[in-house]
């Protein structure tokens, strides 16, 4: 069941991180706890389901989970800063500048981006493999990947940039898709002889639904909240699929991707209804 996997793959994240972190007396291995708890696992929940389904021991994925829910959570803990968002909260619980400081916020996440690194090395598995994972999150999560489509959301929101449909798209298969999309391969990618193609289709159309329900969340939760259904980033002038597509048109859309993430686990057959309810949960999920 979807939620038990969910939950199976947070205790597991926490444990593979906590074990790796050492007291030194500073807030840092604190701040970093902290930073990864409370989420929804779902990158490392796609790790742990494509390794069994690839049967490869929970116990070698562990730390490969870890790895990616490190990296997302240094993305969040920098994306937070007063430099960037500038958010008091995260996950409802204050933010980790607002709860420490912000040389604190930057080293946690600093050191959070490192430890996703080094969680590779621990995973017992084919040297190759671990290059080719090493290989690939340093893509992923660099100027070619996350920290790219990072970077041009803000040059874009900086210069009062519209953005087209094509453009957002390209920005958030950078900053939100190529993680996930990561994470769907890392299964496949721990063997040495599987197959990448099915698990990447299947997390580039996630990711993409992903970001859709996103700005519809935005949207549907302003409208519970405040009575209209006004998107805080459309407020300020910042275009989303929302704004672009239309809200029903903008839900369709993430339907026809939560197909297409479907469709492309067939090679799997049923041994991949987690991931097909992973897939819808993502479009029909309230937080
Ligand atoms: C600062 C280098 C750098 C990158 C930041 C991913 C990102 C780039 C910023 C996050 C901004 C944001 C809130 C984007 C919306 C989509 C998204 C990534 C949401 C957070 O992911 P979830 O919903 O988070 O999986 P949880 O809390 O469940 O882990």
């Amino acid at each position: 069941m979807l939620k038990d996997a969910l939950s199976d793959a947070s205790r597991i994240v926490e444990l593979a991180i906590k074990t790796a972190l050492r007291p030194d007396g500073t807030a840092i291995p604190d701040a970093m706890m902290y930073a990864v708890k409370g989420g929804k696992t779902l990158r490392g929940f796609l790790v742990l389901e494509g390794a069994k389904l690839h049967h490869v021991d929970p116990n070698v994925a562990a730390p490969i989970a870890g790895a990616i829910e490190a990296i997302h959570a240094y993305s969040l803990v920098h994306d937070d800063l007063p430099c960037m968002d500038d958010d008091a909260l995260r996950r409802g619980q204050p933010t980790v500048h607002r709860k420490w400081d912000e040389a604190t916020a930057v080293l946690a996440g600093d050191a959070l981006q490192a430890l996703g690194f080094e969680l590779i090395m621990y995973a017992d598995v084919p040297d190759r493999q671990k290059i080719v994972l090493l290989h690939m999150l340093t893509l992923d999560a660099g100027a070619r990947g996350m920290v790219g489509g990072q970077a041009m959301d803000i040059a874009a929101e900086t210069a009062g940039t519209q953005l087209t449909l094509e453009q957002i798209e390209a920005l958030q298969a950078k900053k939100t898709g190529a993680l996930i999309e990561w994470a769907a391969a890392a299964g496949p990618r721990m063997t040495v002889d599987a197959d990448e193609m099915p698990m990447r289709v299947y997390g580039r159309a996630l990711g993409r639904a992903f970001q859709i329900a996103d700005d519809i969340l935005d949207v549907e939760g302003d409208a519970a909240t405040v009575g209209k259904a006004v998107r805080k980033d459309a407020s300020a002038g910042k275009a989303t699929f929302v704004s672009l597509l239309g809200l029903d048109a903008a839900k369709r859309r993430a339907e026809t991707l939560v197909e297409a993430a479907c469709d492309a686990l067939s090679p799997y057959g049923n041994d991949a209804e987690t991931l097909r309810d992973a897939a819808r949960y993502v479009i029909t999920r309230d937080k």
